[in-house]
């Protein structure tokens, strides 16, 4: 049996520079060649498994990786689709990291913003989180329809898709840019690291055990 611990982070996007930078200051050390996958720590018995940030969770649960860093509104919304679906969708939280804030919001074209959530009732809402809107919307008792699209979701009222959208926000450029008004936030997100539920190895989480005081050192020292 191997003793490295395997960790899966984003391959490219948001999450990328930040992921692997947290890594390195923790003192593991990469040479990361762009086109593989898989990435040998030349400081520790490490491998860092570098997919879409989409397959994090899953890969987690399914306990192929031993830990993973990924976005909590991709973990939650994974979650939950596997739990629909009988899938297994256990993980132990290890830490929220100080990246990758954003949040989920409802946003309403600006000459439609003045309607009330009750409005939204048998209208079209375009997201690429279908599981986490369904579930606000069950709280709120509200009857309205997902629509997923796995982009330009900011273009589909315009495109005469959906009345309203949920999709993630950061600074609210993209919303303002396309003539959307923000309305309602439904989730907040971080970056997040989080370890599989199957036990590990005495090796690989005696080794796991040796960074989280580190990550918790490198964190600090940037607040
Ligand atoms: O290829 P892969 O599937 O791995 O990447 P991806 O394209 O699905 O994700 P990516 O790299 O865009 O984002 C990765 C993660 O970063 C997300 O899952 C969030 O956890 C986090 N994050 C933080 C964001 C944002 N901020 C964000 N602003 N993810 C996306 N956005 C997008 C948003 O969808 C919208 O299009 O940025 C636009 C809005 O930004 P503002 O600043 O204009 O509001
Ligand atoms: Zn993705």
């Amino acid at each position: 049996m191997s003793e490295r611990l395997t960790i899966a982070i984003q391959k490219s996007g948001r999450l990328s520079k930040e992921s692997l930078a947290l890594l390195q200051a923790c003192g593991v050390k990469f040479s990361i060649h762009q086109a593989r996958l898989l990435a040998h720590s030349t400081s520790h018995p490490i491998d860092l498994l570098r997919v879409r940030d989409d397959d994090i969770p899953g890969l987690v649960m399914d306990g192929v990786v031993d830990v993973g860093l990924v976005g909590e509104n991709v973990l939650e919304e994974v979650r939950l689709e596997r739990e629909a679906t009988s899938q297994r969708a256990d993980y132990i939280d290890l830490r929220a990291l100080d990246f990758g804030q954003c949040r989920l919001s409802l946003a309403l074209p600006k000459e439609q913003s003045q309607l009330s959530l009750a409005d939204l009732a048998g209208k079209r809402i375009a997201t690429t989180y279908p599981f986490l809107l369904q579930r606000f919307l069950k709280t709120q008792q509200i009857d309205a329809q997902a629509v997923m699209l796995t982009g330009s979701v900011e273009v589909a009222p315009r495109a005469g898709l959906a009345d309203a959208i949920c999709d993630l926000v950061s600074t609210g450029a993209t919303l303002e840019a396309n003539g959307l008004v923000e309305t309602q936030v439904i989730f907040r997100s971080r970056a997040k690291l989080i370890q599989r539920k199957q036990p590990l190895s005495p090796a690989r989480q005696q080794l796991l055990q040796q960074l989280l005081p580190r990550l918790d050192g490198v964190q600090q020292a940037k607040e």
